[in-house]
């Protein structure tokens, strides 16, 4: 049943996008998403979750700033979404221009679309513990300073910063979540969780026989997407905005976590994990460990899955996609 409401989404084809827009469909909300122009679907994660003839999708780029204003206009948006990036950490070496015109010039074009056309709309910025990067605490809240890794991370807290600064200088209710890292059976295959549930998926099948990874003894706050997509929300319907560290409270070495996903299967680490120098990052944040204290008393937001649920979650949706 609808609520009157529309939401405009940027990164809706992404991990979280699809994930937002369930949940805000679920509400009955109207749900607008910016697609950027790619030779090939990207409509694979919609589809899974089976909304996909339910979003409208709108022709659009963060970089684009003119098509971010037909957005809003179309859209007649009352709370945006700021999910689209680059978000892949690793090519941010490779793409640092990009990453900087995407992730940090992009949401200021979001910000600037917002207040021309409509600065009564409730505005979330999709901010992330590589803002953090350098440990300075060891947990990390919202008063712990900033000291990004990576040009992703640099890129960021460019995003971050407009967001306090349109919400100071212009009155707009503009939220920055500072999400740890969240994953799914719809997370990107180049991210870890997912590129081990993948690989132990397709070990367990008998079709790849090793695991190539970098920097096994990273330090991760991993909670579920579908999770983290409701403290976003939440974000946008508080009276005031204000910026929310979202995570679990629990941080694992990338090695426990492929421990969980192989023992779940019945194999061995040891007998796959190939150490490769070509997986390490030219910075590297350690360590990351969220405290969500006032996220859950201010939002009321708690985290619900385990990481052991999360992985063993993810790497039997790779069994059964490898088996179709
Ligand atoms: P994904 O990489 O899965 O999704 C990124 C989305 O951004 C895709 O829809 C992609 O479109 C879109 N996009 C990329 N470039 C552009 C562009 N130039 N114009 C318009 N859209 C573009 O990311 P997640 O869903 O995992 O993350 C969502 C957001 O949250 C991102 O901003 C990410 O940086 C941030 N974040 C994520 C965390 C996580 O652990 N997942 C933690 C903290 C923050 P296409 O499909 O066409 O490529
Ligand atoms: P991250 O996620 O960089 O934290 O960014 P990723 O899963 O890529 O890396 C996590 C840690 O694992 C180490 N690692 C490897 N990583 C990848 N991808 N591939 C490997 O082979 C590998 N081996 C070891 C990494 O060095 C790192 O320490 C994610 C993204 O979703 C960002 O968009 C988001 O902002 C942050 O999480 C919070």
């Amino acid at each position: 049943m609808s609520n009157n409401k529309a939401a405009l989404i940027t990164g809706i084809t992404g991990q979280d996008g699809a994930y937002l827009s369930k949940l805000l469909l679920d509400k009955g909300y109207e749900v607008y998403g910016v697609l950027a122009r790619r030779s090939t679907d990207t409509l694979w994660r919609l589809r899974e979750l089976g909304i996909d003839a339910q979003v409208r999708l709108l022709d659009g780029d963060l970089t684009d700033l003119s098509s971010m204003i037909r957005a809003m206009q179309t859209s007649k948006a009352d709370e945006v979404y700021n999910l689209g990036a680059q978000s892949f950490v690793g090519s941010s070496w490779q793409q640092p221009l990009l990453t900087a015109q995407v992730d940090g010039v992009g949401a200021l074009n979001v910000l600037e679309a917002v207040r021309i056309v409509n600065p009564q709309a409730r505005f979330y910025q999709a901010s992330t513990s590589e803002m953090f990067g350098l440990i300075q605490a060891e947990m990390q809240d919202e008063k712990t300073p900033f000291y990004p890794r990576s040009p992703y991370g640099v890129a960021k807290l460019m995003a971050h910063w407009a967001t306090v600064n349109y919400r100071e200088s212009f009155k707009i209710h503009a939220s920055s979540g500072i999400l740890f890292n969240h994953e799914s059976p719809l997370r990107g295959i180049e991210f870890v969780t997912r590129k081990v549930t993948d690989a132990v998926a397709r070990i367990k099948l008998g079709q790849q026989k090793e695991l190539r990874l970098g920097n096994v003894d990273a330090k991760r706050d991993w909670g579920f997407a579908g999770d983290y997509v409701e403290a976003m929300w939440l974000m946008t319907q508080q009276a005031e905005a204000d910026d929310y560290v979202v995570a679990t409270g629990q941080t694992t070495t990338v090695r426990d976590m492929c421990e969980i996903a192989f023992g779940h299967v019945g194999l061995k680490v040891e007998d796959h994990l190939v150490i490769d120098p070509n997986f390490f990052r030219p910075a590297e944040v350690d360590v990351l460990l969220g405290n969500p204290a006032k996220a859950r008393a201010k939002l009321g937001w708690a985290p619900k899955t385990s990481l052991q649920e999360l992985i063993t979650m993810m790497v039997d949706a790779d069994l059964r996609r490898l088996r179709k």
